[in-house]
């Protein structure tokens, strides 16, 4: 009896272990944006690699496209409390971009860059060995607009905020910078199994 009750609740278990304290599951892809939609073409679009104030590597959509793609799925947690689980992306590896550029990371923090002047800062650490992306593709297909195409940051493990869409640049900063949230009561970190919301969770 109690096997058959555990195996009966196998899929809520696992579900549980897989929502921060505080979220909840939906199954649509709700849209944040604190502005209007940028429209970026992709002949227009480039991505630049910032250390400081000055620009180690420039990518156009053509050579970043070329960069070696890798696949992640993933579930993502938004500070407003929705959940969506098993998100599939493609793109570009931080490790990738580094790479390409034939860098290491040169200082502990990180600030990226968006087309509509968001911003948000995210420790080096948490973009590395595999963590992080420049996702240019979800589910199979170009991301649309709303969720941040032709190419978004996707840092998964930390709340969604962090992952910049329209990102056109990451650069290695000295001290962690506040990005557009961070200044504006959110949590400088922002891990969402720590409920770290605001400045002061
Ligand atoms: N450039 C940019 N990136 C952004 C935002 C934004 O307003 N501008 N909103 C952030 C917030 S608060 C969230 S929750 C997610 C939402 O992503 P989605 O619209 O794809 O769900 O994008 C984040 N990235
Ligand atoms: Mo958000």
């Amino acid at each position: 009896m109690v096997t058959r009750g555990f195996a009966g609740k196998a899929g809520n278990f696992d579900q549980s272990m897989r929502l921060p304290p505080g979220q909840h599951v939906v199954a649509d892809f709700p849209v944040l944006t604190a502005g209007p939609t940028p429209r970026i073409k992709t002949e227009d679009w480039s991505f630049t690699l910032k250390d400081g104030i000055r620009p180690v590597k420039s990518w156009n959509w053509t050579e970043f496209n070329a960069l070696p793609q890798t696949r992640m799925t993933r579930d993502i947690h938004c500070v407003t409390t929705w959940s969506k689980f098993d998100t599939a992306w493609e793109g570009v590896l931080v490790d990738d971009i580094l790479g390409d550029a034939g860098i290491e990371p040169p200082t502990g923090f990180t600030f990226a860059h968006s087309y509509d002047g968001y911003t948000t800062n995210v420790p080096t650490a948490d973009l590395v060995v595999g963590k992080a992306m420049v996702a240019l593709r979800y589910e199979g297909k170009p991301i649309p607009p709303d969720h941040g195409g032709p190419s978004r940051l996707l840092v998964p493990h930390l709340y969604f905020w962090k992952s910049a869409k329209w990102i056109n640049g990451l650069q290695f900063t000295q001290k962690d910078e506040l990005g557009f949230w961070e200044l504006r009561g959110y949590h400088r970190y922002g891990d969402p199994w720590r409920e770290q919301r605001y400045t002061n969770d």
